[in-house]
């Protein structure tokens, strides 16, 4: 049986988008819905809890927002692109947000006036982990992390400067954009419940 129906039925919700299987498939398996591949990308990137009700939208060079889906929470979850460094996959809250923009926008300073937080978990590449205009240095892999926006003195909290794939470190250190950078996911690890035993996982290897 040929298709009938056309792409003309609108999406319950906006990140929902109707998708052909085919022309010859059975009626009932024309199409289907699938979600916008953007906005999962986006979703991924940070914890479900946040995610479900964030505001899911596209961000230009010069950082202009266009909401894909509106959300009730404070966090714009924003698809990045992987061919372009630097445009990661990301989940900012307001005061994270806002320093990324003053980033984008080349401030000598940021105008954050509390800490920030911004998700990385589908991890990063970027031109450098020190200068934070850098544009043109060979892109640097990064792995999942996440990021409290604060310009911590390296030194005095006793953090590496270093790049790294795990453990903590202060990127951009010693600028106005410096920042904790923390490796992996506040997720990562098991939960502990009430009366479970201790059990020693901590191995050295060379
Ligand atoms: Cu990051």
């Amino acid at each position: 049986m040929r298709c009938s129906f056309r792409e003309t039925i609108l999406s319950p919700v906006p990140e929902l988008r109707l998708t052909r299987l085919g022309e010859n498939a059975s009626a009932a398996l024309c199409y289907t819905w699938v979600m916008d591949p953007k906005v999962r990308r986006a979703l991924l990137s940070g914890p479900e809890c946040i995610t479900k009700d964030a505001t899911v939208a596209e961000m230009d060079a010069q950082g202009k927002l266009n909401v894909l889906r509106p959300g009730t929470n404070q966090w714009v979850c924003v698809p990045g692109n992987e061919k372009v460094v630097g445009a990661a996959d990301m989940c900012a809250d307001p005061m994270g947000m806002r320093w990324m923009l003053d980033l984008m926008a080349r401030k000598p300073k940021p105008s954050n006036t509390e800490p920030g937080l911004i998700y990385m978990l589908n991890g990063a590449l970027q031109h450098s982990y020190t200068d934070p205009f850098d544009t043109t240095s060979p892109a640097i892999p990064i792995g999942p992390h996440w990021m409290l926006i604060w310009p911590f003195d390296a030194q005095a909290a006793g953090l590496s400067t270093a790049m790294r794939d795990a453990g903590t470190m202060v990127m951009f250190a010693g600028t106005p954009y410096a920042h904790l950078h923390i490796c992996g996911s506040p997720w990562d690890g098991n939960e502990y419940q009430p009366g479970d035993r201790a059990v020693w996982t901590m191995r050295y290897a060379r």
